[in-house]
Parts: structure tokens; C-alpha cells; sequence
């Protein structure tokens, strides 16, 4: 008994369905709301390991910047004049403590840590 060639079809149809969708399920990276202040870096949520957009928003009456150091790497980004906002997306590595500061404010209070998870 020959398979006909619709079902040959649908039965290749079916098996892409199956897997297309996993081939193409990257996971979608964490957004981590930053606010900044004068002088504190808040954060909406703990980073996880893995894609991470942060989204930081200049709350403050002077201008800040904000940068990313740990497991090798360090980012940054350009100034950010008072409400106006920046996104930063990195790769974070669990168990990797980072910093995050503000270059001109750090010693005002505008850096902290957290460990990726
Ligand atoms: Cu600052």
C-alpha cells in the first residue's frame, strides 16, 4: 500500500509543526526596570542569568549615566539627561556578582551589586 501524496504532506507538515517551533523558541530576555535618583540606582527586580534588558529611566534633576561590570565584561551607557531614558542589554551569567554605578556619582551612592541567579 502506497502512501498517498497529501498525507506524505501532512505528515511532513505535521512534523515541521512539531519542531518549528521549538527551533525558534529563544527565551525572551528579562526586563529589569532601573530608576535613577538622586543618588540611588533602584532596581524594579533581581536579574537573572541570561538576556536581560535593562531599561533605566533618569528620574533626577541632573544628568547619569549607567554601567554594568562582572563575569568579564563591562557595558555602558551614554548620558542620560534628567527624564530621559537608555536601555543596556547584556548576557548574565549566574552566580556572577555585578556592579552597576553611575561613573560621576558613584561616590554619592549610585552604585550597587546583586549575584545573578
Ligand atoms: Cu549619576
Amino acid at each position: 500500500v502506497r502512501t498517498s501524496i497529501p498525507t506524505a504532506i501532512a505528515t511532513v507538515l505535521a512534523a515541521a509543526a512539531t519542531f518549528l517551533p521549538v527551533a525558534s523558541a529563544a527565551p525572551a530576555a528579562q526586563v529589569v526596570r532601573v530608576t535613577e535618583t538622586d543618588y540611588r540606582i533602584a532596581l524594579s527586580t533581581r536579574p537573572r542569568a541570561g538576556g536581560v534588558v535593562f531599561v533605566i529611566r533618569n528620574a533626577s534633576r541632573h544628568v547619569h549615566d549607567f554601567r554594568l561590570q562582572g563575569g568579564g565584561i563591562t557595558r555602558r551607557t551614554p548620558m542620560i539627561a534628567p527624564g530621559g531614558t537608555a536601555r543596556l542589554a547584556v548576557r548574565l551569567r549566574a552566580g556572577v556578582r555585578y556592579v552597576l554605578w553611575c561613573a560621576p556619582h558613584a561616590d554619592k551612592g549610585m552604585r550597587t551589586t546583586f549575584v545573578a541567579r
